[in-house]
């Protein structure tokens, strides 16, 4: 996907950033503030929730989108049937879980393989913490990742004061995108760090008939300055599954930072580290070094990723 230009003459359009997306409608908002719903002209290039994008006005209130300008990231799934976007220009991933209802590990691993092949910074934020019950079992599924120098917060969405002064310093000056399974949490997050966002949220899921507070589109929302400076924060809904079928097997690699130590001290040059002799990878998971569920995610993202070759 290669970024297309700004237009060069002034006048020929509006910068701004789309801090909302439903479908293939947009909300940019403006450096005064103001917003403009606005459609994208034309079919190529689809924007993103937190890109900047160029927009000609049409009316008081509504636009064209004429250009993506370019952007430093763009965090997205890809299975065999679709592609989704999460978000453009992200900085920090906030990935988000429970101590209950249970949680996927899979799902935590494959978010840091494409925070990692994006060049976010992931952190894992561990949830009501006020339902202890689910705890061990939680921290002890996240240690594999904590292993990997991950920062795992432990909080309580529903303590705004507590989320706060957790999150707030590493929020400041940057784009952060909550990401998780339903029901972690994540509209709660928001709404200790930006009050009176889930109301807009909620309202949004009664009109489509959604029933609970699920969230069903993603938003960009600003933090109050006085819990944290120029900090933007995007809240999107629940997903069931993280396909990563956009990576080739080197970007896979990537994602696993425990094997570098490893890599190319391996017999075969093109080992694959699945079941060569003389694989490095192979030796330091027998020697305990790198863990099974790592392993065996790494695994399951290679065998996607030849599932989606065949297509
Ligand atoms: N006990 C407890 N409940 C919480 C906490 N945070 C969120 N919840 C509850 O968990 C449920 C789901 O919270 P949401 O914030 O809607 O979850 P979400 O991740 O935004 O879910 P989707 O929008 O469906 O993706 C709600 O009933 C919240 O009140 C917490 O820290 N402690
Ligand atoms: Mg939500
Ligand atoms: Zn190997």
């Amino acid at each position: 996907m290669k970024p297309r230009r700004a237009p060069a003459q002034a006048g020929a359009g509006l910068r701004g950033r789309v801090v909302a997306a439903f479908g293939r409608h947009f909300t940019v908002e403006f450096d005064d503030g103001s917003t403009r719903q606005c459609y994208p002209r034309g079919k190529k290039g689809t924007a993103a929730v937190g890109d900047w994008v160029m927009v000609a006005p049409e009316g008081p209130a509504e636009g064209a989108i004429q250009s993506v300008l370019p952007r430093r990231n763009l965090l997205y799934r890809s299975d065999e049937m679709r592609t989704k976007q999460f978000a453009a220009n992200v900085d920090l991933l906030l990935i988000v879980v429970a101590t209950e209802p249970d949680f996927s590990d899979d799902l935590v691993g494959r978010a840091l393989v494409g925070a990692r092949n994006a060049d976010v910074e992931p952190v894992v934020v561990l949830n009501k913490i006020d339902r202890p019950a689910g705890l061990p079992a939680a921290r002890a599924r996240l240690a594999p990742i904590a292993a990997l120098d991950v920062p795992v917060l432990e909080l309580s969405a529903r303590d705004a004061a507590a989320t706060r002064a957790l999150l707030a310093p590493r929020l400041a000056g940057r784009t952060t995108l909550l990401l998780g399974q339903s029901g972690m949490g994540k509209s709660t997050l928001l709404n200790a760090l930006v009050p009176g966002a889930a109301a807009a949220t909620q309202e949004h899921s009664q009109a489509l008939g959604a029933g609970k507070h699920t969230t069903t589109s993603t938003r960009l929302y600003h933090l109050p300055a006085d819990v944290a400076a120029r900090a933007d924060l995007i809240d999107s809904p629940g997903f069931q599954a993280f396909g990563l079928q956009h990576l080739d097997a080197s970007q896979i690699v990537d994602g696993f930072p425990e094997f570098a130590p490893y890599l190319g001290k391996c017999r075969f040059y093109n080992c694959t580290h699945t079941h060569e002799p003389g694989c490095a990878v192979l030796g330091a998971l027998e020697e305990g070094r790198i863990a099974p569920q790592r392993h065996a995610l790494y695994r399951r993202l290679l065998d996607d990723m030849q599932l989606g070759q065949r297509y």
